[in-house]
């Protein structure tokens, strides 16, 4: 990870740089998008600062596609993305945690070619806490030679397809990591000019780090080998620490900074795992392995997994790649 004092330079400029540098035949059509996102978040983030005076709090009274209860924010979070990139005029078509269906804006085409695949608000449960949330999105491009009516055709591609994946966290202060397969950029949210000015560019997740992060109340219901892991991780030999925020966004971004390894496996309760493939795993695997790091399931690498549907979820093993390859070696 390298400082960037003496420099400033917003999330619009650094993205123009990088494309100059990779890709100079581009048309800003991509950094276009992005900028609907930094806009986007920068909406949610006031609200989120501001949540306890407005009447935002709490339950929205409706359980979303997943069973579970949807917080007022989520909602506000899921429109303000919707509202923010629908009418970008290059996204085809939206897919967020909150909706059953995915969002057709546009037929997919030249102009429409690309698919954007959301979190608008993880870690509910720590909304009315003031605990660390987050944003986390996914960008696909449509599927060459598929026929724009194959709408499912084009969303359920493999992780390693993303063109790119970030996530903003909104925790002591607003901050943004992307990727656009060229390393990972962290951007903080400087609220007095209302921009997201570079604050770690090209990161590197540390190759090893002393701190698992599970939700350990259901260790009983884990596979066997998780449950020898975790004996090991606080063995007097291993002594490793346990911290767990219960906002995926929150600790991966603990993860990516310090290293370690996050892990939900999968339990009896959920066997497939609780999070989700396309917008929540996929994301971070992809910043995972840009930064260094390594993202499985338990049997296979988290980004060839090819989805089935819409809302698919996976057990998650993701961090530095010692890490994350000693939890495989028990399983
Ligand atoms: P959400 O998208 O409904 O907020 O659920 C996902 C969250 C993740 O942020 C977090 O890692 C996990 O659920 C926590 O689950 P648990 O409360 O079972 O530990
Ligand atoms: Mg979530």
């Amino acid at each position: 990870m390298s400082g960037t004092r003496g420099k400033l330079l917003t999330i619009q400029q650094h993205i123009i740089e990088r494309q100059k540098l990779h890709h100079p035949d581009a048309s800003g059509e991509f950094s276009w998008l992005l900028s609907g996102i930094t806009l986007a978040t920068k909406v949610i983030a006031d609200h989120v600062r501001r949540a306890g005076l407005h009447d935002v709090l709490g339950s929205a009274d409706q359980i979303n596609v997943q069973g579970e209860e949807v917080q007022k924010l989520d909602l506000i979070a899921n429109e303000t993305i919707m509202a923010c990139l629908g009418y970008r005029g290059n996204v085809g078509i939206m897919v967020s945690e909150e909706d059953d269906k995915p969002t057709i804006i546009q037929e997919l085409n030249g102009a429409a070619k690309y698919i954007v695949l959301f979190d608008p608000l993880d870690g509910s449960s720590n909304i009315d806490v003031n605990v660390s949330i987050g944003t986390i999105f996914s960008i696909l491009h449509r599927v060459e030679g598929v026929d724009s009516s194959k709408v499912m055709d084009h969303i359920l591609q493999p992780g390693y397809k993303q063109i790119a994946a970030g996530y903003v966290v909104y925790g002591s202060s607003t901050v943004m990591a992307y990727t656009t397969g060229d390393g990972v950029h962290m951007f903080t949210l400087d609220p007095s000019i209302g921009a997201y000015c570079l604050s770690h560019e090209s990161v590197r997740m540390p190759e090893t780090g002393k701190t698992y992060s599970v939700n350990e109340a259901y260790r009983s219901q884990f596979p066997q080998g998780i449950q020898e892991y975790l004996e090991w991780a606080k063995s007097e030999e291993a002594a490793y620490s346990l911290r767990y925020i219960g906002s995926l966004v929150a600790d991966f971004h603990r993860t990516l900074l310090r290293g370690g390894v996050f892990l939900y496996p999968p339990t009896t309760k959920t066997p497939g795992g609780k999070l989700r493939l396309l917008y929540e795993a996929n994301p971070m695997a992809m910043l995972a392995e840009q930064a260094g790091g390594a993202a499985s399931d338990g049997k296979m690498r988290i980004l060839d997994k090819v989805p089935t549907a819409l809302h698919e979820r996976t057990p998650l093993i993701i961090g530095s790649r010692s890490e994350v390859d000693r939890v495989l070696s028990y399983l």
